[in-house]
């Protein structure tokens, strides 16, 4: 598709596109397209305030109501999704198909948080007084801040603005300073919906661009009572402890450093599939990408020379063009940390296969490289670490304890998954004594998750859980409430208190 056309029909006009002092380019070809304003430090208690003024409205309206409006705004996605996947392509840098992909996740979430709308339960208890009633309500929260990454541009945000529109609350988002065109276009989609919904209250989602300051100015607010940031596990180290010293609620979805282990009894045709779309897909660019690969040594060898043919024939390049399947980093200083990333891999004993900066047959200006294999001797240094581009660390085990031992030795905690035909090893995979994930598969890499459970992981992933499931509950509060409906005011406890 065009860029100008595609801009046009995204509502993103000259005036939005032109004369700021953001540059916002394309990872296709590092070509400059847009310079758009920012949103001053000085204009966020502004914000805030409206978003505080906008909750106390929309915490009123009926849930189910609520879930109309994010109702329409899935009919909008729907209309928009080709448009949007194609200029999350151009400023993500994403494969045609996963840029649709990734709308649809957007789509499916919303029709995930329409029947949720219907559905905000609460318990009732059993009381242990006569003539006395006990249960939950979930009552909206307060404004929610949503600060997401460049490599999941619209869809993080939609995972958490679904649920917080149902759940009563208010949404300003903060998207990556890479990818402000998409998070323009996704407002101008939902304008659409609230326009057909006619009287939500002014300023209940607002976009705010801009660096670390505007971020900041939502982490530190009282009034803001839901920060849910997506990012690195540095960026959860700065914004966990600030909202945790206002007693604020913090949702984070940071780092992952992904693990398959690959065992005797693996189908390794569909294991092979697996590792190449997980660990090579989005260019290796998920939080979910698979980075680790523990393969039992009976089938280690074979399993890469089959990885090493396969990562050959995979086509790199443009991914606007529907052959591609390895589109490019987005950006160079990215590639240079793949770089370093591979250096150190070298160092530390590993041998390394593909991994080089790829010029020909791209467009120029782009950061394309070729997915890279490290086959290492352990767990070094390197493995541990997340770097976000198409490495592969390939390690070895003898026992199925030790590849267990091997996949939970990291710092990260997202997402995991093993290749076994054994009943036994995929049980204890899941087990309380298997993956210490907060996403573990058999059979499946572990990248591509539904929206239906729900998403995050454990230690430096932070602990944060988004999307589906019961992960609503973190955009409510929760009171429980006790009725007396008798004539007497007995104690719980037995306690006596007579007077
Ligand atoms: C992310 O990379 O931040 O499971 C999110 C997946 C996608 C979401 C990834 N559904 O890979």
């Amino acid at each position: 598709m065009e860029t100008a056309p595609l801009f046009a029909a995204l509502g993103l006009t000259p005036t939005l596109l032109t004369g700021g002092t953001l540059p916002v380019s394309s990872p296709i070809d590092g070509a400059g397209i847009a310079r758009i304003a920012v949103t001053g430090a000085a204009e966020m208690p502004q914000v805030i305030a409206r978003a505080q003024a906008a909750f106390r409205q929309w915490r009123e309206v009926p849930a189910p109501r609520r879930g109309e409006l994010v109702r329409l705004l899935g009919e909008e996605l729907r209309a928009a999704k080709a448009e949007l996947g194609a200029l999350v392509t151009l400023e993500a840098g994403k494969i045609a198909s996963e840029g649709l992909g990734e709308v649809q996740e957007m789509i499916d979430i919303c029709d995930f948080a329409v029947g949720l709308s219907r559905q905000l339960y609460g318990l009732t208890i059993a009381s242990e007084r006569p003539g006395h009633r006990m249960m939950e309500t979930w009552h909206p929260m307060g404004p929610c801040a949503v600060i997401t990454a460049f490599n999941f541009p619209v869809a993080v945000w939609s995972w958490n603005a679904a649920l917080a529109l149902v759940c009563g609350d208010a949404v300003i988002w903060k998207p990556s300073e890479k990818t402000p065109l998409t998070a323009m276009a996704t407002m101008n989609i939902l304008a659409r919906a609230l326009a057909r919904f006619g009287d939500a209250p002014e300023g209940l989602c607002q976009l705010v661009i801009g660096g670390p300051e505007v971020g900041e100015a939502l982490v530190a607010s009282r009034d803001v009572a839901i920060v849910s940031a997506t990012g690195s596990t540095r960026m959860g180290r700065a914004v966990g402890p600030k909202v945790a010293e206002r007693f604020g609620r913090a949702i984070l979805e940071l780092g992952g450093n992904n693990a398959m282990i690959v065992a005797p009894s693996a189908d390794l045709d569909m294991a092979v599939r697996a590792i190449v779309f997980s660990a090579v897909g989005t260019a290796g660019q998920r939080c979910t990408s698979l980075r680790r690969l523990i393969a039992h040594h009976s089938i280690r060898a074979e399993l890469v020379e089959r990885l090493v043919k396969a990562y050959a024939s995979l086509p790199i390049g443009d991914p606007r063009a529907a052959t591609t399947l390895v589109g490019p980093l987005v950006d160079h200083a990215a590639r240079d940390r793949m770089l370093a990333a591979l250096e150190q891999a070298r160092a530390e004993g590993g041998t390394v296969h593909g991994g080089r900066t790829v010029t020909a047959g791209v467009p120029q200006g782009g950061a394309y490289v070729e997915p890279a294999l490290a086959v290492m001797p352990g767990q070094t240094a390197i493995v541990r670490e997340e770097t976000f581009a198409p490495i592969l660390y390939v390690m070895g085990y003898d026992s199925f304890d030790e590849a267990i031992a091997l996949q939970n030795d990291v710092p990260q905690g997202l997402s995991s998954c093993i290749f076994t035909l054994n009943l036994r090893e995929a049980e204890t995979f899941l087990s309380a004594t298997g993956s210490d994930c907060g996403i573990a598969n058999v059979n499946i890499g572990p990248s591509g998750a539904e929206i239906g459970g729900a998403f995050g992981g454990e230690k430096e992933t932070g602990g944060g859980r988004e999307s589906g499931s019961d992960a609503w509950k973190a955009y409510m509060r929760r009171a429980t409430n006790t009725v007396n409906y008798s004539a007497r005011l007995p104690l719980a406890q037995g306690v006596t208190f007579d007077f």
